[in-house]
């Protein structure tokens, strides 16, 4: 297999893309085409600020790179969620962030959760009813509240998150077996801003994660490779690889599969839901934006006993 550009041996073929590229050529494109989706959905210029979570992983320290290589102005966020013994799992994944940051000196924050709430994640999760993914539920709640925080508190004109098409695909097929309305109205590559809740984009989501893992690799990003030990069994999972057997059969498929949904909503074919988007208000013990009518689905967690 030949580069298409300079006829050299090919590293990476594409199959949905019909593309095969040498490394210094796929170094070059996948950036280029990063940066083709960031202005092709206004998800933001190189005036605005950005804040891009970083996890340790492959996709959003990929992403950070790519962004600082094209220009861009963007600080990372750690959350240190406490999870593993010490030299495990989020120890492991902050050393590789803080390496990242100062090989490149670029702006990190790390916000750690046993520090700022004086529990662990999985400490926290044990104030829930028990339930299959209460840890990942519990996580993904606090994550989302941390996020949104800072993004607002550091006054950051977007929240920026590695979020590739593997991952975008398994939700939109989760929202769609269950036909859940009102999440499928808001996926999409941008979540503008809304009633306290920041700006939200996701330049990774037209990008296979076979396609960041090449990056990752070819560049020599040291990211962490073991996986959350909580991530084992889940259902974004098992979707996923369910649309890995259709990708095998028919090479494409899940960016079809996406594509087509974000053409489908620009059309207006979900615009009857938006009226079940409930209105914002100020939970009166954080502050942050809810739809419930009284704390935020976090601060009720955390007055659990
Ligand atoms: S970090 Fe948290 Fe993930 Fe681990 S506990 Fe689950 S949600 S799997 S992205
Ligand atoms: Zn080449
Ligand atoms: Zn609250």
């Amino acid at each position: 297999m030949k580069c298409r550009t300079c006829g050299s041996k090919a590293v990476v073929n594409m199959r949905q893309h019909k593309l095969a590229l040498c490394k210094e050529h796929y170094l070059e494109w996948l950036p280029q085409q990063v940066d083709r989706f960031i202005k092709k959905y206004q998800m933001f210029s190189k005036e605005d600020r950005i804040l891009v979570a970083v996890s340790g992983g492959k996709d959003s320290l990929a992403l950070w790179d790519i962004l600082h290589g094209l220009g861009y102005n963007a600080d990372g966020i750690y959350i240190n969620l406490g999870i593993g013994t010490i030299g495990g799992y989020s120890d492991l994944s902050l050393q590789k962030v803080k390496k990242f940051s100062e090989e490149r000196n670029l702006g990190l924050r790390v916000f750690s959760v046993i520090e700022e709430f004086n529990e662990s994640i999985i400490d926290i999760s044990g104030r829930t009813k028990r339930g299959m993914n209460r840890t990942c539920s519990v996580c993904g709640l606090t994550k989302r509240h941390v996020l949104n925080k800072v993004t607002r508190d550091d006054q950051y004109d977007v929240l920026v998150t590695g979020h590739n098409l593997d991952d975008e695909a398994a939700t939109l097929f989760g929202n769609t077996l269950h036909w859940a309305g009102e999440f499928l109205l808001r996926q999409g590559p941008v979540l503008e801003a809304n009633g306290g809740l920041v700006r939200k984009a996701k330049p990774l989501c037209r990008f296979y994660e076979k396609e960041m893992a090449a990056y990752a690799i070819l560049k020599n990003i040291d990211y962490i490779y073991e996986e959350c030990p909580y991530s084992t069994g889940s259902t974004s999972i098992y979707y996923k690889q369910q649309l890995n057997i259709l990708e095998h059969h028919n090479p494409g498929e899940k960016l079809r599969f996406y594509v087509h949904f974000l053409k489908a909503k620009k059309d207006g074919l979900f615009s009857p839901l938006k009226s079940i988007q409930q209105s914002l208000h100020e939970c009166p013990e954080c502050g942050q934006p809810t739809s419930s009518p009284d704390l935020c689905s976090f601060c009720r967690l955390m007055s659990r006993k």
